[in-house]
């Protein structure tokens, strides 16, 4: 009898303690994959801020499930957000105000290639160097991959989009271009825009003859595969701030071709509807 009142006094108290866990005052800010410079930069925010928010890891398709059932029943949510991105098209957000510059400014998306790309591919690495997009011609694109994907692939939605803006693409096309017997690998991470770029840059590669590889891989993977000369190339480095880490770690082992599109940026992101305009306002949220 006494054991067994010791065991309900145990129980008691771990089902306490695991209440207590759950309504912790914490906040969360949904993330995305660990080795994206949003997250390390999102830490630094919660530090410098002193935010009482916890980062969770997921990646940029669970973060915008995440975002959509909130915003569905107007729950408060935070997002490490950025643009370009058709998270902007689909929902009424807003980026918080970051009076601190944890995010830095507007930066550039760049393509880099593996040192060698012009003694083999010459006609690539001036297509890739060709390739850029404005932030009309890039959302359309995303918008296309996010309404079509239950029906069409990635490759078939950026060969639909290429009939509709052929004289846009067709002007990166180098002369006398010829992909016959030739691979093209590029690598890319699971980030909305990267995977429309890559896809429409596959797309019209493939269609001038060449064979081309597309590989879903981690930052990190993405950065040290292409220093290492084992993949041609990748069109979704974010500099000189949300992927400066790799570029000092990098930057001498990789050709930079250039950014293919101007004015990306990253930071926190909510809904209109939360009130709050400022990262610093965040702690007042939490009861
Ligand atoms: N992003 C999208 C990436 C770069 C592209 C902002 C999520 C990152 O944070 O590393």
């Amino acid at each position: 009898m006494k054991k067994l009142f010791a065991l309900l006094v145990t129980l008691t108290f771990v089902f306490t303690l695991a209440a207590c866990a759950d309504s912790s005052d914490e906040g969360v800010i949904v993330g995305i994959d660990p080795g994206a410079g949003i997250m390390s930069a999102t830490d630094t925010a919660i530090d410098t801020y002193g935010l009482d928010y916890e980062l969770e890891a997921s990646s940029g398709p669970v973060m915008m499930t995440e975002l959509a059932q909130a915003y569905e029943n107007e729950d408060f949510v935070v997002v490490t957000g950025w643009e370009p991105h058709y998270m902007f098209a689909d929902y009424d957000l807003k980026f918080l105000e970051d009076p601190e510059g944890v995010f830095g400014s507007v930066e550039n998306i760049h393509t880099v290639a593996r040192l060698d790309i012009r003694d083999d591919l010459p006609d690539v690495a001036t297509f890739l160097e060709n390739f850029y997009m404005d932030s009309v011609q890039l959302g359309g694109l995303m918008g296309d991959m996010n309404e079509f994907s239950d029906d069409m692939t990635n490759l078939e939605i950026a060969r639909q989009w290429m009939s509709e803006n052929t004289d846009l693409y067709q002007a990166w096309i180098p002369e006398g271009i010829d992909g016959t017997d030739k691979t093209v690998s590029l690598y890319y991470v699971n980030w909305a825009e990267g995977v429309a770029m890559t896809n429409l840059a596959a797309a019209i590669l493939e269609d001038e003859g060449y064979t081309v590889t597309l590989t879903e891989a981690d930052p990190g993977i993405v950065f040290t595969t292409i220093a290492q000369g084992d993949a041609d190339a990748f069109l979704d480095a974010w500099l000189p701030v949300t992927h400066g880490t790799y570029e000092e770690e990098y930057g001498d082992q990789y050709l930079d071709l250039g950014y293919n599109y101007e004015g990306a940026r990253i930071g926190l992101v909510v809904p209109t509807y939360v009130e709050i305009d400022s990262i610093d306002e965040l702690n007042d949220l939490l009861e």
